[in-house]
């Protein structure tokens, strides 16, 4: 399978095209090979995409979010076969997959009711017959840069609110996983959603992802991935005096008080530092635990982590999938070193999986380090995989300060009885989703998504937040006096 690019609702394949092929990282199998794009068949599908906004524009929102509803009923149909397709190009086990399309699910029907609200305000104005109000505006074409990590989901966060709006699209997705892309433009041209709406253009972020930032005629672009990369976007983006909405990487804790439901708290860890194999951004890496019930806690973590299966994530009894390459099985590697040579203590896993089943793929053992530093490099770096670390603490106040000394800011985390701890903690917390008894992962689809500091720079995506990414804010002020009424001078 050859997958092309989609613009103006047709395959297009460029001249002399060159392709990458996409492998299944449970078994190494070959799932497609997919074009790798270039600056010109960026240019083209802008050029498309323009065109194409124009006319979105005047097209009614509740009538533009009639195609999201459509969307929203295909993946619902879809959703086994969608979530199959997710969990053999991403890797991540079948359940999750099936929770990720329906992420995608919620956030159509979500947007599509956008298109009967996308409120703006009304305020009286300061002179006599006068009316004054606010409205939201598209901003033309919108380019979008995802991940592979939720390759449909935060392609939803990201293309629904701007159809609804009335922008057009160009996506580039993750070289790694465009298989959700492909399904994607599927569903789009079976609702008939009009010609230049949605474009996929497939490709590098250094040659793709790059002309689009730079194209003068995208007006928005919508980043979710490292933060070294999402730095060079905003750079270039900067330069070209373009909105920018980045979301970026996490180094999640989870906190632990001596007056925690310690069970609970085992739970919420084990799912948000092993789930994905630790590659979400929202994936807890860390724990920070009152001394008190530090080892309680040691022992707990270690007797339920034997019980996680490891394997092709298509099988429903596996807890735990290959992580997505060679290249993170490597970096993943590398930070055992660093927790090693920094003097934390190994408790369990460290292993790269290499024999029988897990020959073909790239599988890593889940990893538990305690008595980390909460300076170390393995402490405040983000990995990007199933390795968590346990850092002791004194105090609620230490444990706020721990998790704050990271250079993220994304999601946090604390367990405890306590309310009044709770309250200051949800306070305190400097990061831009907090869980009280839950583990950092697990985000709703109807809240802003996003974090502080080196996670994003101040944008946010899903919840209605993500309007203000796709729209301009119009001030109209329409006067009705028939005279000429000066604001801003003293009439008196
Ligand atoms: C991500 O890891 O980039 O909150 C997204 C969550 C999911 C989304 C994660 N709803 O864990």
């Amino acid at each position: 399978m050859r997958l092309r690019n989609y613009i103006d609702g047709s395959w297009q394949e460029t001249e002399h095209a060159t392709y990458t092929t996409v492998l299944n990282p449970a078994d190494g199998e070959e799932l497609a090979k997919v074009q790798l794009s270039t600056k010109e068949d960026v240019a083209y599908a802008v050029q498309k995409a323009k065109k194409a906004q124009q006319k979105w524009a005047l097209v009614p929102a509740p009538k533009r979010a009639d195609y999201l509803y459509e969307i929203g009923r295909l993946m619902k149909e879809r959703k086994e076969h969608l979530a199959q397709v997710l969990t053999k190009e991403m890797g991540k086990v079948i359940e999750e997959a099936r929770g990720e399309v329906q992420e995608g699910i919620d956030m159509a029907f979500y947007m599509a009711g956008e298109g009967r609200r996308l409120v703006g305000e009304t305020v009286p104005s300061e002179l006599q017959n006068k009316f004054a109000m606010s409205v939201r505006a598209p901003v033309g074409v919108v380019g979008l840069i995802t991940p592979w990590n939720f390759p449909l989901a935060i392609a939803t966060w990201k293309s629904f609110p701007a159809i609804v709006a009335g922008n057009t699209f160009i996506w580039k997705p993750a070289t790694e996983t465009p298989m959700m892309a492909y399904e994607m433009a599927l569903i789009f041209e079976e609702v008939g959603l009009p010609n230049g709406v949605a474009n996929i253009v497939f490709g590098s972020g250094n040659t793709v992802g790059t002309a689009m930032i730079e194209h003068p005629d995208i007006r928005v672009i919508s980043f979710t991935g490292s933060t070294e990369t999402g730095r060079h976007v905003a750079e270039t983006g900067g330069r070209h005096l373009k909105k920018v909405s980045l979301e970026m990487g996490g180094k999640n804790a989870v906190i632990v008080m001596e007056d925690a439901d310690l069970n609970l708290a085992v739970e919420g860890i084990i799912w948000s530092a092993f789930g994905t194999a630790g590659q979400r951004c929202t994936a807890c890496s860390r724990v920070i635990v009152h001394k008190d019930i530090k080892e309680a806690l040691e022992q707990q973590l270690l007797e339920q982590m034997t019980t996680l299966t490891i394997g092709n994530g298509l099988d429903e009894a596996v807890k735990i999938g290959p992580v997505i390459n060679g290249k993170a099985l490597q970096k993943i590697s590398a930070y055992i070193e660093v927790g090693q040579k920094e003097g934390a203590t190994l408790l369990a896993g460290g292993k790269v999986l290499k024999t029988g089943q897990f020959q073909q793929g790239y599988y890593f053992e889940p990893t538990l380090f305690t008595n980390v530093k909460w300076d170390s490099r393995l402490a405040q770096e983000e990995i990007f995989g199933p390795v968590l670390s346990l850092i002791e603490v004194d105090s609620l106040e230490e444990a706020i300060e721990v998790n704050n000394s990271v250079k993220y800011g994304l999601s946090s985390s604390i367990f405890s009885q306590d309310i009044n701890k709770v309250f200051q903690a949800q306070r305190d917390l400097d990061t831009g989703i907090v869980y009280v008894n839950a583990g950092t992962t697990g985000a709703e689809i109807h809240l802003p998504f996003g974090g502080t500091k080196g996670t994003g720079n101040g944008h946010r995506d899903s919840g209605i937040a993500a309007l203000d990414v796709f729209t301009e804010w119009k001030s109209i002020y329409v006067d009705f006096s028939g005279t000429l009424q000066r604001a801003q001078i003293d009439n008196n």
